[in-house]
């Protein structure tokens, strides 16, 4: 509260207690808790170690069907957002858990989804009847709107993490959703064909019968067998980035553009040794360790890294990285949306 004279004190006081039960606030008295002069999240770094969710993760895989689940997850929730379901305000994360023979059935919502695969082969997801067979460390989409099931016909568990933008729907209220009434949606076309028909840096031809996909999103599977050659080949060849490391965003081929209207999606590679100068963004970031160890200082903390381990960086929190082995990591964020809505900074310290 601001300070006032006395006499103001009371005459305010009085206007409060009379105005508030029509549901009329004093902006004078919130203003600057309303539009700040920098972020400030009330999310907080944090870390959630891959083995210790796994272990709770397949206790929930004793206790309850995939099917009965619908979908089998366990939400990381920020631990300064209690109750939100979500790891920074804009942003869900969970990790989901398919075992053998089990089906996730089908459904559609406005949410898009992308699944980052953190055990198991052979699972797959599928997208409108289309199956990718999903393998570790692949990035894989289900754009909002479009069906999507999945199943586990091999022998082992999958996991993966879920990184959907369900608070960004919540904020604007704009949920629907259903279910398909069949486990399975029909199969379509042959598994991985968005990768044969889209995945080169060609497309088929437009008005062609074989440009099959939707127009502005035609990918949706992004393989470690791809991406990873790519980011090896760029750390042999290419001027390291002093606040990044070695960097690729995913991208949709049709324009260039993130790989999801609301998220965006990207890799790094850290050498052994390298400590990446201080940085900070307004995109709140999950991170998610694919191979090595090292160190990530957000604003004050220091969080260990190990493979597989899930990292929140809230937005505009600095963040720097050291690498003790060589560092591969995946991260997602709301970087989509902030660009679209004309948010985005970023400062390199
Ligand atoms: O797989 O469709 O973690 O709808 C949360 C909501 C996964 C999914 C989640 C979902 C899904």
């Amino acid at each position: 509260m601001v300070e006032r004279p006395n006499d103001q004190r009371a005459q305010l006081d009085a206007l409060y207690a009379d105005m508030t039960p029509r549901h009329l606030l004093p902006l004078w008295e919130s203003l600057h808790a309303l539009v700040l002069p920098e972020p400030k999240s009330p999310a907080v770094p944090w870390q959630w170690r891959y083995d210790d969710v796994r272990a709770y993760l397949m206790r929930a895989g004793d206790a309850i069907s995939a099917e009965q689940a619908e979908r089998r997850v366990l939400i990381m929730e920020n631990p300064g957002l209690p109750g939100w379901s979500a790891i920074t305000p804009s942003l869900y994360a969970g990790l989901q858990l398919v075992l053998p023979g089990e089906v996730a059935p089908c459904h559609r919502h406005s949410q898009s989804a992308l699944r980052f695969v953190m055990e198991g082969l052979g699972a797959f997801t599928a997208v409108d009847g289309e199956k990718a067979m999903m393998e570790p460390f692949d990035l894989v989409l289900t754009p909002g709107g479009q069906w999507h099931d999945h199943g586990n016909p091999s022998p082992a568990p999958m996991i993966w993490l879920d990184g959907l933008d369900i608070p960004i729907v919540r904020l604007f209220d704009a949920s629907f959703a259903e279910r398909l009434g069949t486990a399975a949606h029909p199969e379509t076309v042959p598994a991985g064909d968005t990768l044969v028909r889209y995945g080169h840096n060609l497309r088929p031809m437009r008005g062609s019968t074989a440009d099959r996909r939707p127009g502005a999103r035609p990918m949706f599977h992004y393989r470690h067998a791809t991406w990873r050659p790519a980011l090896d080949a760029m750390a042999t060849t290419a001027e390291i980035d002093p606040h990044l490391g070695h960097a690729l965003e995913f991208l949709n081929p049709t324009d260039g553009g993130p790989v999801l209207p609301t998220l965006s999606a990207h890799v790094r590679l850290l050498p052994a040794g390298f400590q990446t100068r201080p940085r900070r963004s307004t995109d709140g970031s999950v991170f998610v360790v694919v191979a090595g160890t090292g160190e990530a200082l957000v604003g004050e903390e220091t969080i260990t890294l190990e493979e597989r381990d899930v990292v929140v960086v809230p937005s505009w929190m600095t963040l720097t990285l050291r690498a003790r082995s060589e560092l591969v990591l995946f991260a997602y964020s709301d970087k989509a949306s902030q660009l679209a809505l004309n948010f985005y900074g970023e400062q390199n310290l």
